[in-house]
């Protein structure tokens, strides 16, 4: 298995979470994204992925883009660790809960819609970063109030689910932009829960090979 990704993109590390929840072991090739760098463009990455953009997954002969499309591959593939519970209805909560983060909040804030804002509509770092923090803050009220009624240890009862897969890299996003998080404390806590464990401290990043050194 092969995942091109990047230490700070909170798709890809929704997949290094996955791969790691389920003991995969994988060849982590970095795609840097830093804007001046911008390998996700070059003809060498849009070869492999012609949206230009991480993650992008290959097992085998399996080649397939988006997170989403990943981690169903994987929990239909590898299902000895499953990231969604066994009855339909809960399943689709637990879908929710990803949905709202996967497309809700994060499209918002990807690196070239802010790069757009800037670009083309006149947006100071100050004003995207708000922007960012604004679709973060909708979106986590309404994730708040939902987990009241689904949550245990974890987004979904006491094992974790794709709910938390998301959840984790969202979180991690919303502190880099320093969105104020005190009306979110099942968010924060639950946050906590998983980065108890080993596999979210493995796929965190921080971790990976191509985050600079503190
Ligand atoms: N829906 C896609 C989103 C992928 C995505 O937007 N990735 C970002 C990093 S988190 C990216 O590659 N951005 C590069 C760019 O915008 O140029 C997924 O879930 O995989």
């Amino acid at each position: 298995m092969k995942l091109y990704g990047y230490f700070r993109s909170s798709a890809a590390y929704r997949v290094r979470i996955a791969l790691a929840l389920k003991g995969l072991e994988y060849e982590n090739i970095a795609v840097n994204l830093k804007p001046g760098i911008s390998e996700q463009k070059s003809g060498e990455y849009l070869a492999v992925n012609p949206q230009g953009r991480v993650p992008f997954f290959t097992d085998g002969d399996v080649a397939i883009s988006q997170s989403p499309a990943i981690l169903e591959y994987l929990e239909e593939t590898y299902s000895d660790v499953p990231l969604l519970p066994k009855g339909a209805v809960d399943r689709a909560v637990v879908r929710q809960l990803a949905s709202l983060i996967g497309c809700d909040i994060h499209p918002l804030q990807n690196l070239s819609v802010l790069q757009r804002l800037k670009g083309e509509f006149g947006a100071d770092t100050d004003a995207a970063s708000d922007w960012v923090r604004h679709w973060v803050t909708e979106g986590f009220s309404a994730f708040e109030t939902l987990i009241t009624d689904t949550a245990g240890t974890y987004c979904f009862g006491d094992t974790v689910t794709l709910a938390d897969v998301y959840l984790v890299p969202q979180l991690y996003n919303a502190r880099r932009y320093e969105t104020p998080l005190e009306a979110f404390p099942e968010i924060v806590r639950i946050d906590a829960a998983c980065n108890a464990l080993d596999a979210f401290r493995f796929a965190a990043p921080e971790q990976q090979p191509d985050a600079p050194a503190l």
